[in-house]
C-alpha cells in the first residue's frame, strides 16, 4: 500500500484494516486507506473529538460507522435515490498513501489519493475516469481535512462532503451554534424551513441547511465547544439518528445516538459541484477545541 519511509510518530496498520496510526505529543489518531477514512482523533489530554462505533465494520470495501467519511460523487441514495453505495463510491475505495510528514510540534501531515482509473468502473458508470482525489489531512492539536478533486480532460458533476461525525458527553446536553436564521430542509418530512437559534436535539435529525458559516457545538456535559470552520461548503449537514433509527442501523449500538452528533460540510442537490475540465475543487473542515 506504501513505499514511503514513514517519520516517528506515524506507524502502519494492518488490522483490523491497513492505514496508519498517529501518536505523536499533539495527538493520536487513525487513518484507514478504505476510504481515506480518519477513524480516531483525540488531541493530547481532550476527550476524543470523533466518534466511532464500536460496532462499525472494519472491511476494506465497506463504508465505516463513525469518524469522517466521505461523499462523493453523491449524497445518499443520489439526485435519484437509485444509487449504490450510499453517499458513494470514495468511503468504500481504497486510497494510497502519497505522503506523511511530522512537524516539530507532532502536527501529522497526511496526503492520500485516489486515482479514478484504479476504481471499479460498474460502481459508479456515469464517472469519466480520468479524475483524480486527493485528501490532505493535518492532525494536531486542531484537525484539518481537505478533500480535492481534480478532473481529467472531462467536465466533473458531482455531490461531496465531509460526513464528520463528533463525540458529544451526552447529546440531550450539546446544541449547534451558527445556524440561526439559515434556511434548510427537513430529511425526515421533505418540508422547509428558518432555523431560529440554537439547533438543540429532542428526536431524530436530519437537516441540510444552507449555510457557509463556522459552526460551535456546545457540549455542556463535557464542557467543551468544538469549533468547526470549513471552505468550500454551501451547506451543512446536522443529523443524530435518535433512538428508533439507531436500533434500526445494524453497526450502531441501541444507546449510541447518546454518544455523537454529526456535523457535515456538505455541497448536494442544488448546490452541487461542476468542475471545467483541468480544474479542480476543494471542501474542508478545521476542527479545534476552543
Ligand atoms: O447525512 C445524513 C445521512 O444521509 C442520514 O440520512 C443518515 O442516513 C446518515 O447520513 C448515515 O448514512 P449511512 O449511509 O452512513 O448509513
Amino acid at each position: 500500500m506504501t513505499d514511503i519511509e514513514l517519520p516517528e510518530g506515524i506507524t502502519l496498520l494492518d488490522a483490523p484494516l491497513a492505514g496508519i496510526k498517529v501518536d505523536t505529543p499533539a495527538a493520536t489518531g487513525v487513518i484507514y486507506f478504505n476510504g481515506a477514512h480518519i477513524a480516531a482523533w483525540t488531541p493530547a489530554g481532550q476527550h476524543p473529538v470523533l466518534w466511532l462505533s464500536d460496532q462499525a465494520i472494519l472491511e476494506r470495501g465497506k463504508a465505516i460507522r463513525g469518524g469522517i467519511p466521505l461523499l462523493w460523487p453523491w449524497f445518499g441514495a443520489g439526485d435519484d435515490g437509485q444509487h449504490t453505495p450510499m453517499h458513494g463510491i470514495a468511503r468504500v475505495s481504497t486510497w494510497n498513501l502519497l505522503r506523511a510528514k511530522v512537524s516539530p510540534a507532532g502536527t501529522a501531515n497526511i496526503v492520500l489519493g485516489l486515482d479514478g482509473a484504479a476504481v471499479d468502473p460498474e460502481l459508479a458508470p456515469d464517472l469519466p475516469r480520468d479524475y483524480r482525489l486527493e485528501l490532505h489531512i493535518s492532525m494536531g492539536k486542531t484537525l484539518i481535512v481537505q478533500l480535492v478533486v481534480f478532473a481529467g480532460d472531462s467536465e466533473l458533476f458531482f455531490e461531496d462532503g465531509l460526513h464528520s461525525y463528533f463525540a458529544v458527553g451526552d447529546i440531550h446536553k450539546t446544541r449547534i451554534e451558527g445556524l440561526d436564521g439559515a434556511a434548510y430542509s427537513d430529511r425526515l418530512t421533505d418540508g422547509c424551513a428558518t432555523q431560529q437559534g440554537a439547533v438543540s436535539f429532542e428526536g431524530e435529525t436530519d437537516r441540510i441547511y444552507e449555510s457557509r458559516e463556522t459552526l460551535r457545538i456546545i457540549d455542556d456535559e463535557w464542557n467543551r465547544t468544538l469549533l468547526i470552520e470549513k471552505v468550500g461548503s454551501a451547506q451543512s449537514v446536522i443529523w443524530n439518528p435518535w433512538i428508533a433509527k439507531a436500533a434500526a442501523t445494524p453497526d450502531l449500538g441501541d444507546d449510541d445516538w447518546q454518544e455523537f452528533v454529526c456535523a457535515e460540510a456538505v455541497n448536494v442537490r442544488d448546490q452541487s459541484v461542476n468542475v471545467e475540465p483541468g480544474g479542480r475543487h476543494l471542501i474542508s473542515q478545521t476542527i479545534s477545541i476552543i
